[in-house]
């Protein structure tokens, strides 16, 4: 009896193992997330220096501004004598907030006269409140460009601080629009 339930078994394994290998060759597929960006919107700005000129004060808030609701937008431009290196632009949370991707818009990114005429930011030192810091690099393209982190980085403010820039006619460096970004 048991010896006749152990064929009936082999016989069922052997055609199992005949049916799966004429089951037609496919590669295989993982399913992947898709990476989605959700943007964490700062809620004020403050900087070192702001620069002025014809009653109009190249402020820290524009750098977090929403460039689409204004028919002029407006750069934070720095104040200092010179390229502004070592001057800082600070952008802080309402409260903390878990972020890993940063994007700038360099320069004065309005057009691309204005772009020309004023600095764009070479390198910057990125700084959070959990007191690590990153010394980032930039393209001289008037572009959006984008910094991802390895990890993911708590923190009540985001400080830049001027490093080194690409130089324009006018010795002013620019910074158009910051924005963070937590990526899962
Ligand atoms: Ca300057």
């Amino acid at each position: 009896m048991k010896f006749g339930i152990m064929k009936k078994s082999v016989a069922f394994m052997a055609a199992l193992v005949l049916f799966v290998s004429m089951l037609p060759n496919a590669s295989a597929a993982y399913a992947q997330r898709t990476q989605t960006a959700r943007e964490i919107p700062f809620s004020s700005a403050s900087a070192s220096s702001e620069y002025k000129e014809d009653g109009i004060t190249f402020r820290a808030g524009y750098a977090i501004d929403d460039k689409t609701k204004t028919d002029r937008p407006r750069p934070w431009i720095e104040g200092a004598e010179g390229s502004g290196i070592g001057e800082t632009l600070k952008l802080s949370f309402d409260g903390t907030e878990w972020i890993n991707m940063l994007s700038f818009r360099l320069g004065y990114a309005r057009d691309q006269a204005r772009y020309d005429k004023n600095n764009r930011p070479k390198e910057l030192r990125v700084s959070f409140s959990d007191g690590t810091a990153y010394n980032c690099y930039f393209d001289d393209v008037n572009e959006e460009q984008t910094i991802r982190f390895d990890g993911t980085i708590a923190t009540e403010y985001v400080e830049i601080e001027i490093r080194d820039v690409y130089r324009g006619t006018d010795d002013d460096t620019c910074i158009y629009q910051v924005r963070a970004f937590y990526v899962s």
